[in-house]
């Protein structure tokens, strides 16, 4: 109390305020919790990748959130539903448009994503405090916007973060409502620190090309379903979550009418074969129905939970969304190389970036009916 008055008292002296140390955010810092009941710790941007990213410790930079209800939210323990929901959205309990999603699920190819994988990987990293993370950004919104082009229907934008450079960039195929389906990944990677190589191949570059190659069958059949499909590439994701933060911030202050939200992070690497649906930090009606689409579409699926703030989806559900997540395995078997310079595309199963291509346009087409 008795400095604030004397700072209050000689706010105008340069001299003073210079000496008064910065903290937090004035400082540079970033304020990360690793858990709903972490109260939050102030680390640096390299601290970000080095001790927590790199050494698998999940978490979520809360600097600037600043929706109580999303904070709360943050902060409840995962109880199997979320602290709030913006809507309820009833889900079906089987698919029935097998004959819309078939013939387009035959168009999925892997010719595509090895092309887009091998660009890529080929970036130093994709780090999205970096200028290769910000190029990659380039290359991203222009193989986009190339690949919609098939449909003229469809726009794609850049969404544009104020703390770094890289952009989330989002495409959207319109439908006969404004009811809204979303299926995203990641595009940013890390080597293990700012500066390492990150080729990011499976981590989560896997998961972009599958999207992708979604976005190209769907946008070449000029596929339009009752609701409206998005296709969401999120920036720095691994700095904690920030582009997803920002874009669910964004979509709740509109009051946008999301029905369910797919986040897939890791899409090439899966020795069991098998697709994996995590169930913490989810909605559980959303998940329920994933699995069913999941499974008849591309066999049996396992199970797992990966803990707090693993990935993107965790924004949605933070901001009120239907949410789920899709893997390509579970935690025990999962890719020993990701977060490091061995994350590279000669790693990657192709037939599991296959399977969760079909998987995504059959979830997109399916969804599209709700
Ligand atoms: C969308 O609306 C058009 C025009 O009314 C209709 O022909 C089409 O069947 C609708 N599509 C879906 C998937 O509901
Ligand atoms: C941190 C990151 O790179 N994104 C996610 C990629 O996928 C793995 C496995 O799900 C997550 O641990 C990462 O958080």
């Amino acid at each position: 109390m008795r400095i604030q008055a004397l700072v209050a008292s000689l706010a105008s002296s340069a001299c003073l305020v210079a000496a008064v140390p910065a903290t937090g955010k004035a400082a540079g810092l970033r304020l990360i919790k690793t858990s709903p009941t972490s109260p939050g710790k102030w680390v640096t941007d390299e601290d970000k990748i080095s001790k927590y990213t790199a050494k698998g410790i999940n978490f979520v930079d809360i600097t600037d959130i600043t929706d109580n209800e999303v904070l709360s939210s943050l902060s409840t323990p995962d109880t199997g539903e979320p602290a709030f929901s913006i809507q309820a959205v009833t889900y079906p309990t089987s698919v029935s448009h097998q004959t819309v999603a078939n013939p387009l699920i035959a168009q999925v190819s892997t010719t595509q994503p090895k092309s887009w994988l091998t660009t890529l990987t080929n970036f130093y990293n994709r780090y999205y405090k970096s200028t290769y993370g910000t190029q990659a950004g380039t290359w991203l919104l222009s193989t986009v916007t190339s690949v919609a082009s098939a449909n003229p229907a469809i726009t794609v934008s850049q969404f544009t973060h104020s703390a770094f450079n890289q952009p989330s960039i989002i495409a959207k195929i319109p439908g006969n409502t404004t009811n809204i389906v979303v299926v995203s990944a990641h595009y940013d990677s890390t080597g293990g620190s700012s500066t390492a190589r990150g080729p990011g191949a499976d981590d989560n570059g896997s998961g972009v090309v599958v999207i992708l190659e979604a976005l190209r069958v769907l946008a070449n059949a000029k596929f339009k379903g009752k609701d409206s499909l998005e296709f969401h590439f999120y920036a720095g994701e691994e700095g904690g979550l920030l582009g997803s933060a920002a874009v669910w911030a964004n979509y709740k202050a509109a009051a946008k009418s999301v029905y369910a939200v797919v986040n897939q992070d890791m899409a090439g690497y899966s020795p069991s074969g098998k697709i994996s649906i995590y169930t913490d930090y989810v909605d559980s009606a959303l998940t329920a129905y994933t699995r069913i689409v999941a499974s008849a579409y591309t066999g049996t699926t396992t199970s797992d939970a990966c803990g707090y703030g693993c990935s993107d989806h965790a924004s949605a559900r933070s901001n009120g969304f239907p949410a789920a997540y899709v893997c390509d395995e579970v935690m025990s078997t999962s890719d020993p190389y990701i977060h490091s310079s061995s994350d590279a595309y000669s790693t990657i199963m192709w037939d599991a970036v296959l399977r969760h291509a079909k998987f995504t346009v059959a979830f997109l087409v399916e969804a599209s009916y709700l």
